[in-house]
């Protein structure tokens, strides 16, 4: 088993879409183990975005990342980073596929909603950011041979 680190973008709540978008992930079986509405601040956010500063698209992505609460997330399952990247779909707008969250809802690649860890070392170090150790809750999942 795996966890990763999901974040919904500020346009989510916006467009009242966090449930649809939630279900998505739900439906494919993993496992919500933690999970937060939140307004990041500055320094999370720069802190979450650490590789891309001077970047010509940097500012903007803070900016709409700070214009509103974020929901945040781990999920928990087999191979849970690689399975909630391919649910998520790539980051370029003009690549990501019909079916993928990305590839459904968001039409600019800055604007493109939801944030999902990409490795190991990057979900450990982003649900460090987001979550205490005591706000995650392992359960047993009963249904867990079905999926
Ligand atoms: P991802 O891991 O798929 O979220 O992609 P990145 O870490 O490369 O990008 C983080 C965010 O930067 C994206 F969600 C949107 C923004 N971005 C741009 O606006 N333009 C780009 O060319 C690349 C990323």
């Amino acid at each position: 088993m795996e966890t990763t680190f999901v974040m919904l973008k500020p346009g989510v709540l916006q467009r009242r879409i966090a449930g649809e978008v939630l279900n998505r992930f739900e439906k494919k079986g993993l496992k919500v183990v933690a999970l937060k509405l939140t307004r990041m601040s500055l320094e999370m956010v720069e802190a979450h975005y650490a590789e891309h500063k001077g970047r010509d698209f940097y500012n903007k992505l803070l900016e709409y990342t700070l214009s509103g609460p974020v929901i945040a997330m781990i999920l928990e399952g087999e191979d849970a980073i690689a399975v909630v990247r391919r649910i998520v779909g790539p980051t370029n707008l003009l690549e990501a596929p019909a079916g993928t969250i990305r590839g459904d809802y968001a039409a600019r690649t800055r604007l493109n909603i939801v944030h999902a860890s990409d490795s190991p070392a990057s979900a450990a170090r982003e649900t460090a950011l987001f979550f205490r150790p005591d706000e995650i809750c392992p359960w047993k999942d009963g249904n867990a041979e079905w999926f």
